[in-house]
């Protein structure tokens, strides 16, 4: 049985409190996962602090830059070590794991690397009332000690997502993994000291949110900053947590993302487009499409194709062969989805597809499996369409204007994200300008560029991260002027 230690100080540190980790799939227990406690959670904090003011905190850029890429090669040397972690805890397909979560935990530290190597800060010369001259810079400098809190749904990568900027800033981290997913941060410790990172600059304390290590470690007053993924509710929890201290945050929240395809898109395109922004990674992807609007002359003919094509997913353990759907994360998030697909029935929905739960046999029998499911029929107002399923799951309705499909994309409190399909230049660009969110992709679904700004309008987030706009959040710009 695997054991999941807290990583503190460059030493994992059992805490004998423990709760189980389960591989989604199965429904086993496959691990032992060590609840940090408040005691811990200091000792982090103070750790993170010690590496700030030391090793760390003095290392020159150039040096912080070549022990980044070192954890980037030595989580590609270790590649199958974290798949088998990743597709463990997640139950998630290898072919996806390997495709998108691995690679991308490696990448996060080069492509921030070589952005902090690479970024200029503004200088201006001036002249001063006495006739004279003064010269004005600015410096950069770390936000400090950063409490990073994840998710469960795409574990590596989006914590990355946020270690590897906040490290090549020069802060020091201490990560609340999902209680879901504890394996590869803590992976990610032995990783760090392989590559001889200085101790106390990477630290994980695991545990849940609220009474437990999320909660300890964003109320913590040595802890600057929070950089937080996950529920929009408990971004509201963190912020007031944050609040105390004045403290910056910088929240991806959730969505409720429309997709929008119109008569003109190319058909086939858009429905392999659309089915898998709704159902990859079982639907659970904070970008992914819960609403769809299709324009009327096609709307027929493309829930029938939608409807075909989620019904050509394989779903079945991992490492299947052909295998394009996995289980949900756990017992109580397949509830939650399934009582969705219970509300849904009940109001009168179309279901067109699935709507329930599959027998599976084997060794997946008890695993957290929720068929695809594509209704019609619902009203706006349903809860089905308003709030977050995070499940494989969405509702298709018609639409005739450019102007309606705005007015529906845009009547939601969330703004994350939405991928438009036309092959009309003009009706792509007046989307893009219109729908309020952070996202928009046209003709495309999650294709990522690291340098672009990433994060949601309205209800779905504060800040940008990525490229660039990351720096925003994981540094303090400090204004010199020096008189000449
Ligand atoms: P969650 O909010 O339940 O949990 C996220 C993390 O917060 C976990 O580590 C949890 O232990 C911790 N936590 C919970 N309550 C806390 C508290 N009071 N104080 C401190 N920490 C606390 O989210 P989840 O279920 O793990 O993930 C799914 C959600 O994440 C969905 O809403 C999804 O849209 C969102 N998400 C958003 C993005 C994005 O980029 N916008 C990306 C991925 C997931
Ligand atoms: O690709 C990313 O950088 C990112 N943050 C993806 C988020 C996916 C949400 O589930």
């Amino acid at each position: 049985m695997n054991e999941f230690l807290n990583f503190i100080d460059g030493r994992f540190v059992a805490t004998g409190k423990t709760f189980d980790d389960r591989n989604p799939a199965t429904g086993r227990v496959i691990g032992l996962v060590h609840e940090a406690g408040a005691a811990e959670v200091d000792a982090a904090v103070q750790a993170a602090r010690r590496a700030l003011k030391g090793d760390w905190g003095r290392m020159p850029v150039v040096k912080r830059v070549e022990l980044l890429y070192a954890v980037a090669d030595e989580i590609n040397r270790r590649f199958d070590d974290f798949l088998a972690a990743e597709v463990a805890d997640t139950g998630k397909p290898r072919s996806l794991a390997s495709h998108v979560d691995i690679p991308r935990g490696a990448a996060n530290f080069k492509v921030f690397a070589d952005i902090v190597k690479n970024v200029p800060t503004e200088s201006f010369e001036m002249a001063t009332p006495d006739g004279g001259t003064a010269l004005s810079y600015a410096l950069r400098t770390p936000l400090g000690v950063v409490g990073v809190v994840c998710p469960w749904n795409l574990p590596l990568l989006l914590m990355t997502w946020k270690v590897g900027p906040a490290l090549a800033c020069g802060n020091t981290v201490v990560v609340k993994p999902s209680e879901e997913t504890p394996a590869t941060a803590t992976l990610l410790g032995e990783v760090m000291n392989a590559v001889g990172m200085p101790p106390g600059v990477y630290n994980v304390v695991h545990g849940f949110g609220p009474n437990s290590a999320g909660e300890f470690l964003t109320r913590h007053p040595g802890v600057n900053g929070i950089t937080f993924t996950g529920e929009t509710r408990t971004g509201e929890a963190i912020m007031a947590a944050a609040a105390k201290g004045v403290r910056p945050v910088s929240f991806e929240l959730g969505g409720k993302n429309a997709g929008i395809v119109f008569a003109d898109a190319d058909f086939d395109k858009a429905v392999a487009g659309i089915t898998r922004s709704a159902f990859e990674n079982c639907g659970q992807v904070c970008l992914g499409t819960e609403r769809v609007y299709v324009q009327r002359p096609i709307f027929d003919r493309f829930v029938a194709a939608l409807k075909a094509s989620a019904e050509k997913l394989k779903m079945g353990l991992p490492h299947e062969p052909g295998v394009g759907l996995g289980p949900l994360i756990s017992a109580e998030h397949r509830r939650k989805v399934l009582s969705y697909y219970d509300r849904a029935r009940a109001e009168g929905a179309t279901v067109v597809t699935g709507g329930g739960a599959p027998a599976m046999t084997g060794e997946a029998a008890d695993g957290y499996w929720v068929q695809p499911t594509i209704w019609t029929g619902l009203p706006e107002t349903s809860a089905v369409i308003r709030e977050e399923i995070f499940g494989p799951c969405c509702h298709v309705a018609p639409f005739d204007t450019v102007e309606e499909a705005v007015a529906l994309a845009n009547d939601t409190e969330y703004g994350l994200a939405t991928t438009v399909w036309t092959q009309n230049l003009s009706t792509a660009h007046r989307m893009a300008r219109e729908i309020e969110v952070g996202l928009c992709w046209i003709n495309s679904w999650f294709l990522r560029d690291l340098r672009t700004a990433f994060g949601g309008a309205k209800a779905s987030g504060i800040g940008r991260e990525g490229g660039v706009h990351s720096l925003e959040f994981y540094t303090e710009l400090r204004n010199v002027m020096v008189k000449l």
